[in-house]
């Protein structure tokens, strides 16, 4: 607790543009939430290095991840805002952590063996352990509840049972965070293949709406989307493109599954597609312009980033200082 208020904690990596599925599946309930909880929301910059990344490009999108924030309506004043390489506490509770964690925890990771499979010629130790620097990230923050994707639970489960193990030992040091999954966006699919999750790291840029793609190119791309040969709107498993289209629509309007399949019935696939579309561009559209209007003022995001690095690095040293006392690290000199 901070205050009266639990805390909430969550990020996400610098790794390319956003997409819908960054979106509807987080940043939207991060909004949504914000009010509720006391809130720290990190450009997670230490994970991203895990997959190899140009300098200058890795700068540039932290800055414009951290911009995106705010646009989506995250008021930088109330929530704390932040990149994770600006508060060291986070590296140094991993390396803690990482003596906390087993090999054979972190050999069950899908993501770890998704990202293996796709980078085998930079299979490095970062990588690997990429989990204990998460549970890190959040148990710094003694977080209550953490808003994610779906392909996040396994990484939520592995943080709980760290600090589980870790208060079994030294007493009660770390809240135990839950997940919050939204209920329409948590798992977005590709356009192009709804069998696999929609990515911003996709080689083909047709399966992922970009945050920052014109209305153009977002309705071009719901016409090309991939569906089936059924011929008929319904929410099933048989229909995964169909389905995937519907849970956009609904993460985008508020509607019921119910909801949308009358409004569709006896409807054809392209009128579908064709409000699907539209009604992802109402939901960029705020967003888009406020990411021109904020990204123009570089003052006041500089001030942001300073004030709120210091903010989180007070939080994340209070916990950091608790552990290192319990494990027996000497005491500092005054
Ligand atoms: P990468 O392609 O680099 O692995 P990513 O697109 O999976 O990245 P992350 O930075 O790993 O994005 O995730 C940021 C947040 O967005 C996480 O909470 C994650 O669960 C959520 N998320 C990512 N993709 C989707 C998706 N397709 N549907 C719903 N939520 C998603
Ligand atoms: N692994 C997450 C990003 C992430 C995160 C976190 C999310 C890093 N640290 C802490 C929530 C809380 C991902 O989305 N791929």
């Amino acid at each position: 607790m901070i205050g009266d208020k639990k805390v909430l904690f969550s990020g996400m990596q610098a790794t390319g543009n956003l997409t819908l599925g960054n979106y509807l599946g987080a940043l939207k309930n991060w909004v949504k939430l914000s009010d509720e909880y006391e809130c720290f929301y990190c450009v997670v910059d230490e994970h991203s290095i895990t997959v190899r990344q140009n300098p200058a490009e890795l700068r540039k999108r932290a800055r414009a991840l951290l911009t995106l924030y705010i646009a989506a309506g995250l008021d930088p004043e109330k929530n704390c805002i932040y990149y994770q390489s600006h508060v060291s506490a986070h590296a140094e509770l991993a390396w803690i952590l990482n003596c906390f964690t087993y090999m054979g925890e972190l050999n069950r990771m899908t993501q770890f063996k998704d990202k293996s499979a796709k980078h085998a010629d930079n299979i490095n130790a970062g990588l690997f352990t990429y989990p204990v620097l998460m549970a890190s990230d959040i148990l710094l923050f003694q977080a209550d509840v953490v808003p994610v994707g779906i392909d996040q639970k396994q990484h939520l489960e592995i943080t709980r049972d760290i600090a589980q193990r870790f208060n079994g030992i030294y007493g009660d040091v770390f809240t135990i965070p839950e997940p919050y999954f939204g209920k329409a966006g948590a798992k977005i699919m590709s356009l192009q293949d709804p069998a696999k999750k929609m990515s911003k790291s996709d080689e083909n840029p047709n399966g992922s709406i970009y945050l920052m793609d014109d209305p153009d190119t977002i309705i071009r791309k719901f016409k090309r989307a991939v569906t089936d040969s059924e011929g008929q709107i319904l929410y099933r498993d048989e229909q995964p493109g169909i389905r995937n289209l519907i849970d956009i629509y609904r993460a985008c309007t508020g509607k019921s599954v119910e909801e949308v399949l009358a409004e569709f019935d006896g409807k054809g696939y392209g009128e579908l597609k064709m409000a699907v579309g539209e009604s992802v561009v109402d939901q960029l559209r705020p967003l888009q312009s406020e990411v021109e209007r904020i990204s123009k003022d570089k003052a006041y995001l500089d001030g942001i980033i300073k004030n709120n690095a210091e903010k989180a690095g007070y939080y994340a040293n209070k916990t950091l200082r608790k552990v290192q006392k319990k494990i027996g690290f000497p005491e500092r000199i005054r």
